[in-house]
């Protein structure tokens, strides 16, 4: 029994989690905004700005000031680190930090300093691409030729050659700067970098993030060596070892013992991708349960036995940090897109659920949108793509209720179609993230889906998972018994499909399909 840490740096923000296993509750729960806390970085909604769409980069000095900014302002409120007695966590997938110098050769961080100040001189490469970018097209393809097609590159890493993903976005930058790609001495994710710079020293690659870079073995854990070779020379020497997902990497650093109280010797967990790490904090590390997330991006996933990809190749197969795989679909045109509909039709959040709950039926009259505001990665879309179909108002945006209904449908059945492989329809599907809290969101999710949809007491799984996993791999608390305590749904936000909803996604399903392939998707 005891207290521990998660957490979680997403696209927008760093948040902290600590559960107590003893009483089964979540004690503390906050997060920093990078773009409002942090508005000296420019990323307002947490990359920066740049006017070609396909490139999505972000500061990393921006997430460690955010760590350092973070746990002050606990300290500052009285949160008693030293209680704590694991620690995990997790990062947005596929973005990268490279630098100098291994941090395993470098001194300790020094405590009367900032991280930082003493990050940014071993940074060989300013800013990080993140999961957003899609500029990689021609190393994928090269990628894929290098090691004999994509089938074999979906059979060694789980996945085709996929712009967002680390390797591309490695081999990107060996190309257009082989000077500072030479002197990287080691290439971390988010989550590998944070936890080490939590414990002063290079941390491993977990195997459910590692599996979102084409370079990872599904079969060994391994970095497979055809996969390095295509990438970039001496991509191996750079790496940090791929470690189990439960490998215990460290201890917290000094600096975090004396800036911020934590005891000496408090062990960090590998951390893992958002996703892997959702996939525990919503208690579906088991087969059987669907999981919707509506963040930044949108992803489905769950776990899986044995590995199976996707035909069409917008699938994944990542590690599953409980053991096994899981699968997963993303969609970049998450919350960005919604925010994008709410801010040209003036709706509230509120008003935007009333819209689709009140004013507007399902199959919203064969008003229809292609929802693609920023580049797409399911279906593959380079460039922005929005479309209205539909009555004359509803093309002129001047429906605001059913233009509300049009996004969150084009999503709901853009996510149906795209995770069809992965087997038969989910009959229960279990929602996390912002917009999931939103009713009407809810609603059109069961009614496309015709599944039964819950969401948990606890909000974001993501640094959950991290708090439960550090339970598991160092408290010993089964996830079964942390599953119980933790990951219970919230019965208030049970959603049943409405009578007869289903039935009428049938023309506006086809409908969709067919303009998804007039425009090439
Ligand atoms: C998953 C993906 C996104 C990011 C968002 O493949 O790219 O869901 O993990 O943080």
């Amino acid at each position: 029994m005891g207290l521990y840490l998660g957490l979680d740096s997403s696209t927008q923000s760093l948040s902290a989690m600590i559960i107590d296993t003893g009483s089964g509750r979540v004690v503390l729960d906050e997060s920093v905004n990078f773009g409002k806390s942090l508005p000296h970085y420019g990323s307002p909604s947490g990359f920066l700005p740049n006017e070609n769409p396909q490139l999505k980069h972000a500061d990393p000095l921006m997430w460690v000031e955010a760590l350092d900014l973070l746990l002050g302002q606990l300290k500052a409120r009285g949160t008693d680190f030293s209680v704590v007695q694991g620690i995990s966590g997790a990062g947005q997938q596929h973005g990268s930090v490279y630098l100098k110098q291994r941090l395993s050769d470098i001194p300790a961080w020094d405590p009367t300093s900032d991280l930082a100040s003493q990050v940014r001189p071993l940074l060989s490469r300013p800013s990080s691409p993140i999961w957003m970018d899609s500029s990689t097209s021609a190393e994928c393809q090269e990628i894929a030729a290098a090691v004999g097609g994509d089938a074999r590159v979906v059979t060694l890493s789980g996945s085709r050659a996929i712009e967002r993903f680390t390797g591309p976005q490695i081999r990107a930058f060996y190309k257009r700067d082989p000077q500072a790609y030479a002197a990287t001495r080691e290439i971390h994710l988010v989550s590998s970098f944070f936890a080490s710079v939590l414990i002063g020293r290079s941390a491993g690659i977990d195997h459910g993030d590692g599996a979102g870079m084409n370079l990872l073995e599904l079969a060994t854990g391994t970095w497979s060596p055809d996969l390095l070779a295509a990438t970039a020379p001496s991509l191996g020497e750079k790496l940090p070892p791929a470690v189990a997902s439960r490998t215990q990497v460290g201890e917290i650093a000094d600096y975090f013992v004396s800036k911020y109280g934590f005891k000496r010797g408090t062990p960090v967990v590998a951390f893992t991708g958002d996703n892997p790490s959702s996939l525990v904090g919503m208690g579906a590390t088991e087969p059987g349960t669907a999981v919707v997330s509506m963040g930044t991006s949108d992803t489905v996933f769950a776990a899986m036995r044995q590995p199976h990809t996707d035909p069409r190749g917008f699938g994944h197969v990542f590690g599953n940090p409980a053991g096994g795989f899981m699968c997963l679909i993303c969609f970049a045109n998450g919350s960005l897109a919604r925010e994008k509909v709410a801010e040209k039709t003036g709706l509230s959040w509120d008003a935007f659920a009333r819209g689709i709950l009140e004013e507007t039926q399902p199959g919203n009259q064969g008003n229809l949108l292609l929802p693609f505001f920023i580049p797409e990665m399911t279906p593959k879309l380079l460039a922005p793509k929005v479309e209205l179909f539909g009555s004359e108002r509803f093309r002129a945006w001047q429906e605001p209720a059913a233009l509300a209904r049009a996004i969150v449908e084009a999503q709901a059945l853009s996510m149906q179609r795209h995770s069809d492989w992965i087997g038969e329809q989910p009959k229960l599907i279990r929602v996390t993230g912002g917009a999931s809290k939103n009713r009407g969101i809810r609603q059109v999710l069961a009614d496309v889906f015709g599944a039964e949809i819950r969401a948990l007491s606890v909000g974001n799984s993501s640094a959950l998972g991290g708090a439960l996993r550090a339970a598991e791999a160092i408290g010993k608390v089964p996830f079964a018994s942390l599953y119980e305590a933790f990951a219970a749904t919230d019965p208030a936000s049970n959603v049943s499909p409405a009578a007869g909803a289903t039935a009428c996604y049938g023309e506006l399903r086809q409908k969709f399909v067919e303009r998804l392939a007039a425009v090439g998707a």
